[in-house]
């Protein structure tokens, strides 16, 4: 079946009788055709091509994988309440797009769970949701190319793979039920000042998650240690927190290429969440201020130059795993400590540095090397001048 024309009046897919409409062909239209549907439920169940399909009001439902045409961007909502219903089948699709009435995509099945795969670049501001129509399954995204903002909030708990492309969330809690993988060539962005809160995250080889402005809040046990640790070493690169890859924020690396000392660091919550955020080095806590907690944090964990253990929150803060004396020069480098509030008003902007050599540093660093020195063996310390020459 080939739609040679956009409707006008009429001249749509539709399904007024109460029963359902199934179009078991594939659906064909040339460049500049719209294909539409309206009213009631029609099935698409052959596919074709077309590169706008409009779901003006009623249910689409896919009737086998890739029932819709899949490099179609898809506008679900044209003209009323409108509802795309995977079924339990996996589709393709070029982008989604929320029309003026409400828009919702999920799957009416009850057997399978269903995969959105989204090829192209387009802005969502209808739910994406498990079920429709009675469905119990999960439905799960992906991001295979281009960009997909949603803007949004996103109930879906399968989950959402980046690969080869770029989703922002542009809410808080836009897509804070689905756990999020990105793969290499993928890129999660941030809200932009607010904090992204998701139920997991996976960062594979290539993957990156820029938090730009903002902050992360990962629920329990949705990361483990070792890994955010890793993506974080990773997003810090030599420093610049510029590493291409991992978990960075653009707005910590125009900081630190501004002269600012800055970095990701993260605290861990009493139920095993996590909040990553934009921290100075030495803010063992992440409170926004270098204080005498945090020095006592470093001391408490006795972990210096034991050659293991390091973490942001005992002050590893350049994430190689140890915490040393290229630790505390960092910490001590910031002149931050009891400098009070280091985080300006306004996020993602710089706050004045105090001179690195203020007298306070001073104080902490001979107060943590001579707490060094007496903690450890002498046969694990080596002379305060080769260490200090690493
Ligand atoms: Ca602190
Ligand atoms: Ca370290």
């Amino acid at each position: 079946m080939t739609v040679l024309a956009s409707p006008g009046s009429g001249g749509a897919f539709a399904s007024t009788g109460g029963g359902t409409l199934v179009v078991e062909g594939p659906v064909n239209a040339p460049t500049g055709a719209t294909v539409s549907m309206r009213i009631g439920t029609v099935v698409f169940a052959g596919g074709g091509t077309c590169a706008t399909f409009f779901i003006n009001e009623g249910t689409a439902r896919a009737g086998r994988n890739d029932g819709l045409p899949a490099a179609a961007t898809v506008t679900v909502g044209a003209s009323a309440t409108a509802t795309l219903d995977l079924a339990g089948y996996d589709q393709t699709l070029a982008g989604i797009v929320k029309g003026p009435g409400a828009a919702t995509v999920g799957s009416s099945s009850t057997t399978r769970d269903a995969t959105l795969t989204l090829t192209g670049s387009s802005t969502f501001a209808g739910v994406l949701a498990n079920t429709t129509g009675g469905g119990s399954r999960r439905l799960n995204l992906a991001v295979e190319g281009g960009w997909l903002r949603l803007t949004g909030s996103c109930t879906l708990t399968g989950t959402t793979t980046v690969h080869n492309g770029t989703l922002q969330v542009a809410t808080s809690r836009g897509l804070a039920a689905s756990p999020l993988r990105i793969l290499a060539g993928g890129t999660l962005t941030g809200t932009g000042t607010s904090p992204l809160v998701v139920a997991g995250l996976s960062v594979g080889a290539g993957g990156l998650v820029d938090l730009g402005a903002g902050s992360l809040s990962i629920a329990p046990q949705g990361i483990g240690v070792a890994e955010l640790t890793e993506a974080l070493r990773i997003g810090r690169g030599a420093g610049d927190w510029n590493g291409g890859a991992g978990i960075t924020a653009s707005a910590v690396a125009a900081a630190v290429a501004a002269g600012a000392p800055r970095a990701l660091g993260w605290v861990a919550g009493g139920d095993g969440s996590i909040v990553v955020a934009a921290a100075a080095p030495g803010d063992t806590n992440v409170d926004g201020v270098v204080d005498v907690l945090d020095v006592a944090n470093v001391m408490a964990s006795g972990r210096f130059d034991a050659g293991s253990g390091g973490s942001w929150a005992n002050g590893d803060v350049n994430y190689d795993g140890l915490i040393d004396v290229l630790d505390i020069s960092d910490m001590l480098g910031t002149g931050l400590f009891d400098a009070g509030p280091y985080l300006a008003a306004s996020p993602g902007a710089i706050a004045a540095v105090p001179e690195p050599s203020s007298a306070a540093g001073i104080v902490v660093a001979a107060v943590l090397l001579t707490i060094t020195a007496v903690r450890s063996s002498p046969c694990r310390v080596p002379p305060l001048k080769s260490r200090t020459a690493r």
